[in-house]
């Protein structure tokens, strides 16, 4: 495990703008040299014991950070929690973990199959968190992931990395809207998810999202390399609580679209 939160983030971005090439992009488009700060990263896991959310929460519990909210997204049959680092300037964390169980036996067999290919001693080493895929995995079984769970052929395609970085807005010098980030980011031809619209949340949740679609990458399935989604860019707003500290937690209902960044738009 990392003992320098600093070095884990470092780490973990170098690993994401090598999966998402408009990262770098998008980062340079909106920072103008200044520094960004990212309101929080994202991964996603399976939820068998050896690789579930808790084995990479571990990873950030243990440089301080504590568990802050739980999220259920009953559709996609998955569960969330996010963390929090003592320090606010610290990226917050998001993990999800897909309920295996509730899916199809085949779905079920090929997953455990997966995870069985795991060390499990890989799975408390410094570099877990950004160490990517650790099975083989062909590219019917992709697709055979993709007919039942968009999210699990992600997991299988990409393992252990961060899924997203998100700009945080409120410390983003030249900008007071979402609206503004918006439009900068589609004058540079970025494309936005756009699923229920492309702002998620609103003043009232105390929260507003936005994010690009996906990269699409080329990746080296065991048989065939193929061009697929891989990670995303996420930006956010958000609003003081009546205490005049802003809000720190996520909005289910909002999450439940930014999962689809991953989507395959065509
Ligand atoms: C996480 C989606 C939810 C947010 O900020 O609400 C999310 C994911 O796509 O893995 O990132
Ligand atoms: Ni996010």
């Amino acid at each position: 495990m990392h003992t320098d939160v600093n070095q884990l983030f470092a780490a973990l971005w170098d690993d994401y703008v090598e999966m998402t090439p408009s990262a770098a992009k998008v980062h340079q488009l909106l920072a103008k040299g200044e520094t960004i700060i990212n309101d929080h990263i994202a991964l996603r896991t399976f939820n068998i014991a050896k690789v579930n959310l808790s084995v990479l929460a571990k990873h950030f519990e243990s440089l301080g950070y504590v568990a802050c909210g739980d999220y259920d997204f009953e559709a996609k049959k998955l569960k969330a929690k996010h963390f929090e680092h003592p320090d606010p300037t610290q990226p917050k964390v998001f993990i999800s973990e897909l309920m295996v169980e509730a899916f199809s036996p085949e779905l079920q067999a090929i997953v455990h199959g997966l995870v069985e290919q795991v060390d499990e001693a890989a799975t408390t080493a410094d570099n877990f968190l950004y160490s990517g895929r650790h099975w083989e995995l062909d590219y019917a079984t992709y697709e055979q992931l993709l007919a039942e769970s968009e999210y699990a052929a992600w997991v299988a395609a990409f393992g252990y990395r961060a899924n997203h970085f998100t700009v945080s807005i409120n410390h983003l010098p030249g900008y007071n809207t979402i609206l503004e980030v918006n439009d900068t980011l589609k004058q540079g031809d970025f494309v936005l998810n756009s699923v229920g619209g492309e702002v998620k949340g609103s003043a009232d949740v105390l929260l507003e999202q936005s994010s690009t679609m996906a990269d699409k990458v080329n990746v080296a399935f065991k048989d065939v390399q193929k061009t697929i989604p891989s990670c995303f860019y996420e930006f956010a707003l958000r609003y003081p609580k009546a205490d005049g500290e802003l809000y720190t937690g996520f909005v289910a209902a909002s999450a439940d679209k930014i999962f689809e960044s991953t989507n395959n738009a065509g």
